[in-house]
């Protein structure tokens, strides 16, 4: 068995090129949920959905997120509609008095659907619709995500890091009149395009989260491969899990740096490093990770760790180079 944590970006795309190295049958991959919002009445879980469609075959390669050749019709009628009526465009929150109770629902991931503020494709909804309704049918998040993976025969085991809501909630400076205080990182990513300020990130409901019994016994049978992701926003919520840290540090652990030196692949990273007290490098990402026996970095990052480094071409562009960051995985797992 290899259990892999995954964000969005970083390791889907080293997924994707793995199979020949680590087979998807004994493979489990837990995915983030930090980033989950409901929109429009719908569950939108990003992560869990680009594994899914990345392992079903029908991800959007360009994005990395939603289904490829999708329409928007849905997303465009209802910004045509909220035009015409003079309605605010989004992000719209729900008020507090619009809560009602249910185990996927939490009001700080509560968006309307009105002028919907991250575009959602036809097809990819229709995943939220199905997810959403077996939700309050009364099944679990793990349950739901392994009745997706049934319908896109997904060879991998993909499970929720919880069943329980969390929400990656990012402070901007309370001086900054230009953006409220805190916010939605998908507020924050989609909206504002990573340009507020960032003062700090909570992962706001982590405390009363119980980590999903199919992650905990993933993490705890190991070993685990932290893919190139967002140390903050992609592996964060997990450590902010007391017992997914604690099944870390008992587990035999190989990350990948998403950094070659204090250089980014993609996404905001940088940013929220800094703003997580974390030098924004791959030095910073060895401090975020203490937990980890071994790494693997770019053969062009020189980073001196206390811990065993496995060097190679971390640049993914395709699945070869996919399969190549793999290998230098197994490698690192013999190492430690
Ligand atoms: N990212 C965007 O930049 N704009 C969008 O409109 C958008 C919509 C969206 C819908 C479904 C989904 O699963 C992901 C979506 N994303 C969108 C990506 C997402 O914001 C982030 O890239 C991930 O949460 C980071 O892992
Ligand atoms: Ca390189």
């Amino acid at each position: 068995m290899t259990t892999f944590l995954s964000g969005g970006t970083g390791t889907p795309k080293l997924l994707s090129g793995a199979e020949s190295v680590f087979a998807p049958a004994d493979a489990t991959v837990v995915a983030n949920t930090g980033d989950d919002v409901e929109l429009g009445g719908l569950l939108v879980c990003p992560d869990v959905d680009t594994v899914l469609f990345e392992q079903g075959g029908l991800l959007d390669r360009d994005l990395w997120w939603g289904i490829a050749d999708d329409t928007t019709e849905t997303h465009d009628e209802l910004h045509d509609i909220a035009d015409a009526a003079g309605l605010e465009p989004g992000p719209r929150y729900l008020s507090d008095d619009a809560q009602t109770e249910g185990r996927h629902l939490a009001r700080w991931r509560r968006f309307s659907g009105v002028a919907e503020f991250m575009e959602l494709g036809d097809r990819d909804r229709a995943v939220h619709v199905t997810r959403t309704g077996l939700l309050d049918e009364g099944r679990s998040l793990t349950e739901v995500t392994r009745a997706l993976a049934d319908a896109f025969d997904v060879p991998v085991d993909v499970v929720p890091m919880s069943d329980d809501p969390v929400a990656s909630i990012v402070h901007t400076p309370a001086d900054d009149d230009e953006y409220a205080d805190e916010m939605h990182f998908q507020e924050f990513w989609v909206a504002h395009r990573a340009d507020p300020d960032v003062e700090r990130v909570e992962f706001r409901g982590a405390d009363d989260a119980d980590p999903s019994p199919a992650a905990l016994g993933a993490i705890e049978e190991g070993p685990v491969v932290v893919g190139p992701s967002n140390p903050v926003t992609s592996i964060g919520p997990m450590l902010a899990i007391d017992r997914l840290r604690e099944a870390l540090e008992d587990a035999t652990v190989v990350a990948v740096s998403p950094f070659v030196e204090d250089e980014v692949f993609s996404g905001p990273a940088a940013k929220l490093m800094a703003a997580a007290g974390f030098d924004p490098s791959t030095k910073g990402v060895a401090q975020a990770y203490p937990f980890a026996d071994a790494f693997v970095l770019d053969d062009d990052d020189g980073t001196d760790l206390d811990r065993p480094v496995v060097r190679t071409d971390t640049e993914m562009e395709d699945e070869a180079d996919a399969e190549r960051v793999a290998r230098a995985v197994a490698d690192a797992l013999e190492v430690v």
